[in-house]
């Protein structure tokens, strides 16, 4: 576990850094009553230059991109926010961009118009997944794909995407043995040749993945994305503790500059209220780097562990069910006395035509 790394008060997440340096002052102060004036201004100076170092380790250029992200309070004119579009069923409020609402057969998306041209990047997702149902689902995708506004069958977008999808599933689709419970988070990258196999929950085209726990919860539930040198990180904030708990790290990922980030999500049979709270891009990309002329926007996506077309098991056959037997013997045994009741009969009548002659 490693803790919010971002101690500027504009980046990262405010109050954390704050809260503990407000707890430090305050003690140092109670436990110093009769201190004079010089020597409290020399403690507050020397936690306020700790403050400032503290913050100096963070100097890079890693700060928050507004047009890539979504902070509360929402404020657009209808279903209009600045640098985002919205499909389908999804809508804004205030206080959440609901994806679906908690309703049979919705599908819904947010998706930025601002192509991506950072190398290297980090997304924190705040959200809340929650209904009033005990079966629930299906959950919902963060995307950075090359299309964008394209509705589909995954999670709400477009199946053969190009990109990488980060996939929260809440429902468990695979019948028979699965190696994981549900929720869970997996990742996918894809060139445009994968199809997502939502019968096996994407179980044969993903890179990693952890089971998760953040539906129904009273507080936020953050998810962080960290791409950086080829590496992907997830990690996850999902039981309010001001910290991370890694997911999983999958190197070698290859991804191209000048994608779209997209948020979507559908409900079939089960619904979820998916509800996104927040969306906070950060620049991961130095200032000035002179060692890295690559050019990345020609990338095709790509994983070490990238194998299409994956060997796609078959689930074994299920056996016959118990009615299905049950009514096999039954006709079998109506068969067996309609047969001998049948013998018996036509037996009767030949003896009695035998008795006539
Ligand atoms: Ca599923």
């Amino acid at each position: 576990m490693t803790g919010f790394p971002r101690s500027r008060s504009k980046t990262g997440r405010p109050g954390y850094k704050s809260r503990i340096s407000d707890t430090g002052v305050h003690a140092v102060v109670n436990k110093m009553p009769k201190i004079s004036c010089n020597s409290l201004f020399l403690v507050i100076s020397l936690l306020l230059s700790f403050s400032l170092s503290t913050s100096a380790q963070y100097s890079s250029n890693d700060y928050l991109k507004r047009e890539h992200s979504l902070t509360r309070p929402f404020q657009g004119v209808g279903m209009n926010l600045p640098f985002w579009d919205f499909l389908g069923d999804t809508f804004v409020t205030s206080n959440y961009i609901r994806l679906t609402p908690d309703l049979q057969s919705k599908s819904g998306a947010i998706w930025n118009q601002v192509p991506c041209n950072s190398k290297n990047w980090e997304v924190h997702v705040s959200f809340k997944v929650h209904g009033k149902g005990n079966l629930f689902g299906d959950g919902f995708a963060v995307w950075y794909a090359k299309d964008r506004m394209a509705s589909g069958s995954v999670f709400g977008s477009k199946d053969l995407f190009s990109g990488l999808a980060i996939i929260l599933d809440t429902y468990s689709n695979q019948n028979g043995p699965h190696n994981h419970q549900h929720p869970y988070v997996s990742a996918m990258v894809n060139n445009g040749s994968l199809s997502y196999d939502h019968d096996r929950d994407g179980t044969h085209t993903e890179l990693a993945g952890c089971e998760v726990r953040f539906r129904n919860t009273d507080y936020d539930t953050i998810i962080r994305i960290r791409y950086e040198n080829d590496i992907l990180n997830v990690s996850t904030d999902f039981e309010n503790k001001a910290e991370w708990k890694n997911c999983f790290t999958v190197t070698g990922v290859r991804l191209p500059t000048g994608y779209f980030f997209g948020l979507s999500a559908n409900t079939g049979d089960l619904s979820d209220n998916h509800d996104i709270l927040s969306f906070k891009f950060y620049d991961l990309d130095p200032i000035t780097d002179h060692s890295d002329h690559s050019d990345r926007r020609n990338i095709i996506p790509s994983a070490l562990t990238f194998e299409p077309p994956r060997e796609r098991s078959e689930d074994p056959k299920p056996s016959m069910s118990n009615v299905k037997i049950f009514f096999i013997i039954l006709f079998g045994m109506i068969f067996a006395v309609a047969i001998t009741i049948f013998g018996i009969a036509y037996y009767k009548e030949k003896n009695a035509k035998k008795r006539f002659y």
